[in-house]
């Protein structure tokens, strides 16, 4: 019986250690979207780590991380960068002309926002009860997670859905994924070398050049269908125009990545069914950087 005791109590041991070791799923980040908060923990390690989103709300969703200068607390990025964008946009609302608001823009918002922060990629959009995965490197330091979507013309960040996150100086031992393609951004053209193909594939993307001003190049999935009008989510993606990167988004964005700087590279995953997708940036969707494609 005292053997039968010791097995036991040996295997319900070795199930509850198992159980609390969560170091081979350590560098998985998991980031839960509501309507309109992120649900994620404070801290997570440096290096590669690889951010599980999940749409659980009734909108599309995003998340952009914003590396802030060690002089920066979150609240003055908030108060100095996210505010003046509301103002802004409400003052288009109000009929000032895109170019009135730019000006008004770089009036209001401090120097520091243009030297010191660095966009360090995210996720792209993705629509309600979508996932999607996005693996990227960050060095320590305090980062902002935003999601600009607007609800009823108000930036979601004015909403709620922009957070500090610590990295820590701690290094990950996560080594980037093997890609199936690899998209390099320019100024203005989205390259694709390799092939998607139905099921799961890893998307490797190289932020090559980006804009002088204004947001860097990005990339995001959409999957078309026979109503889609590409010219409906090129103005979409304008979040200058007043119906610009307002939900519902015009076509099924199903994610992508935001920003890094020159010489990184961002991987996301994305489960393809056969049909008509393309890749194109919010940045620049305009200027050309628009790329369809056929999954069969
Ligand atoms: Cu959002």
């Amino acid at each position: 019986m005292k053997l039968l005791n010791y097995f036991i109590f040996t295997f319900i041991t070795v199930a509850i250690l198992y159980s609390c070791d969560t170091s081979t799923n350590y560098n998985v980040v998991e980031v839960i979207a509501r309507d309109f908060n992120f649900e994620v923990v404070d801290e997570i390690q440096s290096g590669w780590t690889t951010f599980q989103f999940e749409n659980f709300g009734h909108t599309e969703h995003f998340f952009l991380l914003n590396l802030l200068p060690d002089t920066i607390s979150f609240e003055t990025y908030h108060n100095e960068v996210t505010r003046p964008f509301d103002i802004v946009f409400d003052s288009l609302k109000a009929g000032k002309s895109k170019a009135e608001a730019i000006g008004m823009l770089i009036e209001m918002i401090p120097g520091w926002y243009f030297t010191s922060v660095k966009q360090m990629g995210g996720t792209g959009i993705i629509g309600v009860g979508k996932t999607t995965q996005v693996t990227l490197k960050l060095a320590p330091g305090t980062y902002v997670m935003e999601c600009y979507i607007k609800e009823q013309g108000v930036f979601h960040t004015a909403l709620g859905m922009i957070r500090p996150i610590t990295v820590r100086e701690e290094v990950s031992d996560l080594e980037p994924p093997k890609a199936d393609m690899v998209i390099t951004l320019t100024n203005y053209k989205i390259e694709t070398k390799g092939e998607v193909r139905t099921g799961k594939n890893t998307i490797a993307v190289h932020f090559k050049e980006h804009p002088e001003v204004g947001l860097g190049n990005d990339v995001h999935l959409i999957r078309m269908n026979d109503k889609t009008d590409i010219d409906d989510v090129i103005f979409w993606l304008d979040w200058m125009n007043i119906k610009g990167l307002e939900s519902p988004a015009p076509v099924e964005f199903l994610g992508g990545t935001q920003e890094m700087p020159i010489g990184y590279t961002s991987y996301f995953i994305v489960d393809l069914d056969p049909g008509n997708y393309a890749w194109i940036s919010e940045s620049s969707a305009a200027k050309g950087m628009v790329k369809m494609f056929n999954v069969k």
